[in-house]
């Protein structure tokens, strides 16, 4: 088969299709193309989960509008299974590959998951058959990496015996399959004609934008939108920090600052979290780290956003410190533990962070998170007898709750805002304590 037969087959949607990796991107695409009407096969390490999918159980966490039902709908139709055996994988036109890619504790990619993918498709891969990474990586990783691996384990050569593309994910936990169908995509090929046969498949299951690029392209788009929104959050936090210390109050100047043309400020806040935004920074630092670009604004973009949840722990400390309290001696409640509102996801939770570290302290810590079950309860009876109360995560169940009540649970009436959830003029004439992201102001 040549390449415009591939492609002949997969605008006619007679490719046969595989997905590596059903987490909350890999499922979702597999379910998509399957519902465009092609064989899709996905394969996962994961034996619980491939039954889950075989069983048409949704096996992703959270609330996925949509996902539960077209999943349990293409397997019931036959368009879609799951399995743990890769030679089920030998017939084959399209295979995508979607699994995790994160960086360790010295912010180094770890491509194991990637690496063990792509040496066992090679083992099996047949003749003229199209690998896409959507797994965001670093710069540089299709040709320094993913090609090397593909054509030693398969014998193969590009271009003549296998095509290859990268085509990063957008999307969003809770937003899955709207993603997926309206965000546009930037469709890396290492040939234009690759990239246009990846525009023929995905224009099948995306009605926005499909861009052909060249893979490199591809790899820094998708690293570089999430380490605009780092820098842009790094920036919002760094500005509450001089609200604080000069009296002014960064809700206030974030709102007038983005009445000027071309500004968006971002908001201030307890931390970043997360499987992106945390992460994909290092990617495109990674990209470059062999070559002489010294990148300083990047990594201490990431320093103040890694720095948040150790200043809401200052805000703590000069709080207690006005009743003579100290955090190794008090008992906090800490109100969120999701990275992101409304929200169970809890990967790389700036909460997590602050938590360890008052426990390190020696504080008594209460967590409260109305989306994890482990962490549920009655707010006002979780607070009674604490010294303080700690918003990290802005849930809207934290909106409007009934401040007097929770300052007369209170064992001092200590309230520290890491989200901006309180309006502070709701407190006047209360005996409160409060400190907040960006107040200077601050109530003593
Ligand atoms: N955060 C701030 N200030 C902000 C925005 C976010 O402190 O102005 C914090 C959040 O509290 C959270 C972290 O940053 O802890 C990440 O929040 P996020 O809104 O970026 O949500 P994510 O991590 O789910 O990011 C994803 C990304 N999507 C993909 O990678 C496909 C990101 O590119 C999107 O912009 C983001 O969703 C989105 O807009 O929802």
């Amino acid at each position: 088969m040549s390449h415009n037969e591939l492609k002949t087959k997969i605008i006619n949607k007679e490719a046969r299709i595989a997905i590596i990796g059903l987490g909350y991107v890999g499922l979702p695409v597999a379910c998509e193309f399957a519902r465009a009407g092609f064989d899709v096969i996905g394969v996962d390490i994961q034996v619980e989960r491939v039954k889950q999918i075989n069983q048409g159980i949704n096996p992703i966490e959270g609330e996925e509008p949509g996902l539960a039902e077209l999943l349990d709908e293409v397997v019931s139709i036959g368009k879609f299974r799951a399995t743990t055996n890769y030679n089920d994988l030998q017939d084959r036109d399209v295979v995508l590959i979607a699994v995790e890619t994160p960086v360790d504790e010295n912010n180094t990619p770890r491509y194991e998951s990637l690496r063990s993918a792509l040496s066992s498709l090679g083992k099996i891969i047949k003749q003229d058959t199209l690998v896409i990474i959507e797994s965001t990586i670093a710069p540089g990783t299709m040709n320094d990496i993913v090609l090397p691996i593909l054509s030693d384990s398969s014998g193969m050569t590009l271009n003549h015996d296998f095509y290859l593309g990268n085509c990063p994910e957008r999307v969003m936990p809770g937003k899955l399959l709207n993603n997926l169908r309206n965000i546009s995509r930037v469709v890396g090929g290492m040939t234009p004609e690759t990239a246009e046969t990846m525009v023929a498949l995905y224009s099948h299951v995306v009605k926005a934008d499909l861009d052909p690029v060249e893979c490199v392209t591809a790899e820094l788009v998708k690293t570089v939108e999430n380490t605009y929104r780092d820098v842009q959050i790094a920036f919002a936090n760094e500005v509450a920090l001089i609200c604080e210390a000069v009296g002014g109050d960064v809700w206030k100047v974030r709102d007038l600052v983005n009445k000027t043309p071309f500004r968006q400020m971002h908001l201030p806040g307890a931390g970043v979290g997360g499987h992106c935004i945390p992460k994909d920074p290092w990617l495109l630092a990674y990209g470059v780290n062999s070559k002489d670009v010294e990148l300083r604004l990047i990594p201490a973009a990431r320093a103040v956003n890694d720095s948040m949840p150790y200043h809401i722990e200052q805000l703590l400390e000069d709080a207690l410190a006005t009743r003579n309290k100290e955090i190794g001696k008090s008992r906090i409640l800490v109100m969120g533990y999701a990275y992101l509102e409304d929200s169970d996801d809890t990967r790389n939770s700036p909460s997590e962070t602050l938590i360890s570290h008052l426990r390190e302290l020696g504080a008594n810590i209460i967590v409260h998170d109305p989306f994890i079950v482990e962490y549920q309860g009655d707010i006002y009876q979780m607070a009674h007898g604490c010294d303080a109360i700690v918003f990290m995560v802005r849930h809207k169940d934290y909106l409007d709750l009934d401040l007097v009540a929770l300052a007369n649970s209170l064992r001092s009436p200590i309230i520290i805002d890491g989200r901006r959830i309180i309006d502070s003029t709701s407190l006047e004439g209360y005996d409160f304590i409060l400190r907040q992201i960006g107040l200077g102001t601050n109530r003593i």
